[in-house]
């Protein structure tokens, strides 16, 4: 049994979609952000960042993993879905750059456009271009490829999907993006995704472009 530690958030999303796609048995643990819960010595044991999401593998000697790429990589190994090894060099680019550039810029778009709009000019606008940028390049992309590391869907899709999902935050009009929307519809009527979405509240719906 997979046990999650997580939030509502898009990292923590990408987790719970996964364990759904590969069917695994699992259990939610909620790690409350704004009662700072991420902090707790005893969280910060599992967690060194203090961030969700973060799983315990029960049937492997409660191992923990951190960070949501490395648990996709080690989810997609251990179910040997989503990460085939024939593939595997496309799928880990397109997976660390939604690691460490779609999901980190989008994020601060979020901080600046969505919870502080208005402190700061530069800071908005910065995030509002990149954001802007990166729907462009999935884009792009997208309309060269079913799925972003080719052919198949893969856990670069499911890392880089719940951060599109919030595209109601980010005032730049989905459906702009044809390849961009054609994907991301694709994926959210995996029965999979809808679950997964709805892992901390059942009565989400996942937003149309
Ligand atoms: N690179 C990390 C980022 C995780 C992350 O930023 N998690 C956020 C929620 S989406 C968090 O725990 N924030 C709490 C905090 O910053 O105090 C990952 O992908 O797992």
């Amino acid at each position: 049994m997979i046990e999650l530690f997580s939030a509502d958030t898009p990292n923590g999303k990408k987790i719970s979609i996964m364990l759904e796609e590969i069917g695994f048995d699992y259990k939610v643990t909620k790690v409350d952000l704004g009662k700072k819960e991420q902090f707790d010595p005893e969280f910060r044991k599992i967690s060194p960042f203090s961030k969700i999401p973060v799983i315990i593998d029960h049937d492997n000697d409660k191992e923990s993993i951190f960070e949501s790429g490395a648990i996709l990589m080690y989810l997609g190994e251990k179910s040997n879905k989503f990460y085939a090894k024939e593939n595997r060099l496309k799928i880990n680019q397109w997976l660390m750059g939604q690691m460490g550039y779609v999901g980190p810029m989008i994020g601060q778009h979020h901080q600046f456009h969505h919870y502080n709009s208005g402190k700061s000019e530069f800071g908005e606008k910065r995030y509002f271009d990149i954001t802007k940028s990166i729907y462009h390049d999935l884009n792009e992309r997208l309309a060269q490829s079913q799925f972003l590391a080719g052919e198949s869907y893969t856990i670069a899709d499911i890392a880089t999907w719940p951060w599109i999902a919030r595209h109601e935050w980010h005032d730049i009009g989905l459906a702009n993006y044809k390849s961009l929307t054609r994907w991301y519809m694709e994926i959210s009527k995996r029965p999979a995704v809808e679950k997964g979405y709805k892992f901390m509240d059942k009565n989400l719906e996942i937003p149309l472009p």
